[in-house]
């Protein structure tokens, strides 16, 4: 609303000026045409001097007064080590460009207003003046000299890359259209292969899971690092051009599809010791939300972001993630609650070439979900109730072979069987409902069996189990879709004595 009456008023001021110009113009007319000339020109001199004198005068207010909201002025300083080398750089080449800025606007106008037409001047002819052309050549390539020779010092400090001895994190961020995907190596530092072949819908970057090192990667939802540790971000895009943008850290770096790029930088101020220089300034102590006198002020809710400085679509604008720096001891915490994106999304599935291996992690982790099923089942207060599954036990496809994976699981059972001598169990074997039914109860059966043969052949006596085929007569889950059907194909153990 503000905007608009200012507006309103200037147009209506400048319309004001145009009507009074007119009138003169017309009084002038019946003095004679020469006059009237001399005086337009010498009223429209004097609008140029008064132009350039707003005009700069404006430049420097504006200047002065958003100050502290610009990059490299007042609370913004770096966030990162190199910088204030880039923030110099600029501000070395503000200080002659702005020089040459200023005195060229004056010149200009002033020249607009000297020799402007008058009755009996004339233009000065010369061809040629070597002092001249000495001066407008070797100053500004004596400028430009300094400028781009300490610019490529300052770009070969920033941009060197890293040799494999020096301690760094490795991340990478993929833009696409719209948004990052970012990914962080797991526990071993190091970053799993990738190919654009690899991409689908549970793939979202290409990771090649044959590649180990892939497999404790993982994707968060926002960057954090660690203060005063070098940060290597390998760069990519998946589609358009997008840019890797960290304003408060002077990272800027083109996303380009098909030719990885990076940047390594090393944040040294953490999001929370960022807040406390805002907090000084005026202009960070007003509400966060302009509608909400309550909301919490600018500088409480600051985080620093990444937001794509490429103009790559209409979506753009969502290309913003939270960049939170931290003390090395909450990264590391940090990084220890990430779930591995292999684990969580593929593992056990379609695309997972693992199926016939089980990784360290997994052997601990299984048997204690085993040891606390038993547990509860053991507790339980019906006999409805003291079933458990044993969900890693696993048969070659239509047949009773046991897959070598299920030996895990297996040993487990066999552990607990001679832990607890009294335990008598009943196995189970369920099917989908694939083929006929008599057939399913003939392998759920056999099945069974198998599972009860592995325990006889490590010791445990036959009389304490007892084995069941149940075909497809009891589904745990529909049999319309895959999922389903996988969770009904199951072994079961039933306690019946304890
Ligand atoms: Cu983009």
């Amino acid at each position: 609303m503000t905007f608009l009456i200012v507006a309103l008023s200037l147009i209506l001021i400048t319309i004001i000026a145009i009507q009074i110009g007119k009138v003169s113009e017309l009084a002038a007319k019946i003095r004679g045409e020469e006059e009237m000339q001399e005086a337009t020109n010498r009223r429209q001199s004097a609008y140029m001097i008064v132009f350039v004198v707003v005009f700069l005068l404006g430049c420097i207010i504006s200047g002065v007064f958003y100050k502290n909201y610009m990059l490299g002025f007042g609370p913004l300083e770096p966030a990162s080590a190199h910088g204030g080398t880039l923030d110099n750089l600029f501000k070395v080449t503000l200080f002659f460009t702005g020089i040459v800025f200023v005195v060229t606007q004056i010149l200009l106008f002033y020249f607009a207003y000297k020799y402007r037409g008058r009755k009996g001047s004339k233009a000065t002819y010369f061809a040629h003046d070597n002092r001249l052309e000495l001066i407008w050549t070797i100053v500004p390539a004596l400028v430009m000299t300094i400028l781009v020779v300490s610019g490529l010092d300052a770009w070969n400090s920033v941009m060197a890359d890293l040799t494999d001895e020096e301690d760094y994190i490795e991340i990478e961020a993929t833009g696409f259209q719209f948004g990052w995907n970012l990914r962080y190596p797991g526990p071993d530092g190091q970053l799993g292969e990738k190919n654009f072949r690899l991409i689908s819908g549970s793939n979202p970057i290409g990771q090649n899971w044959q590649d180990l090192k892939n497999l404790d990667d993982f994707h968060p939802g926002e960057i954090v690092l660690p203060k005063g540790k070098k940060v290597r971000v390998r760069i990519t895009a998946q589609d358009v051009l997008h840019n890797f943008y960290l304003p408060h850290f002077r990272v800027k770096m083109d996303a380009v599809p098909g030719m990885p790029t990076y940047f390594v930088f090393t944040p040294d101020k953490t999001t929370e010791e960022y807040r406390q220089i805002l907090r000084d300034y005026p202009e960070y102590n007003v509400p966060a939300d302009p509608k909400d006198p309550e909301s919490k002020l600018l500088w409480e809710v600051f985080d620093f972001e990444l937001a794509c400085a490429e103009l790559c679509g209409r979506g753009h604008y969502s290309m913003r993630r939270v960049v939170r720096i931290v003390e090395p001891s909450e990264f590391e915490a940090w990084q220890k609650e990430q779930p591995s994106y292999y684990f969580s999304n593929v593992r056990g599935k379609a695309d997972d070439p693992w199926k016939d291996r089980v990784f360290d992690a997994e052997i601990g982790s299984r048997k204690a979900e085993f040891t606390a099923n038993l547990d509860k089942a053991l507790a339980a207060a019906t006999p409805e109730e003291k079933v458990l599954p044993l969900n890693y036990i696993t048969f070659e496809t239509g047949s009773a072979k046991l897959a070598s994976i299920s030996s895990y699981e297996l040993d487990n059972l066999v552990e607990a069987l001679k832990a607890k001598g009294a335990l008598q169990v009943e196995i189970g074997g369920h099917t989908d409902n694939t083929g006929d039914a008599a057939s399913n109860l003939q392998l759920s059966q056999q099945r069974a069996q198998s599972v009860a043969d592995y325990l006889v052949s490590k010791g445990i006596a036959a009389a304490r189990l007892r084995t069941k085929g149940y075909g497809d007569t009891q589904p745990l889950d529909t049999n319309d879709t895959e999922e389903g059907k996988a969770k009904n194909r199951r072994t079961e153990l039933r306690i019946i004595g304890q």
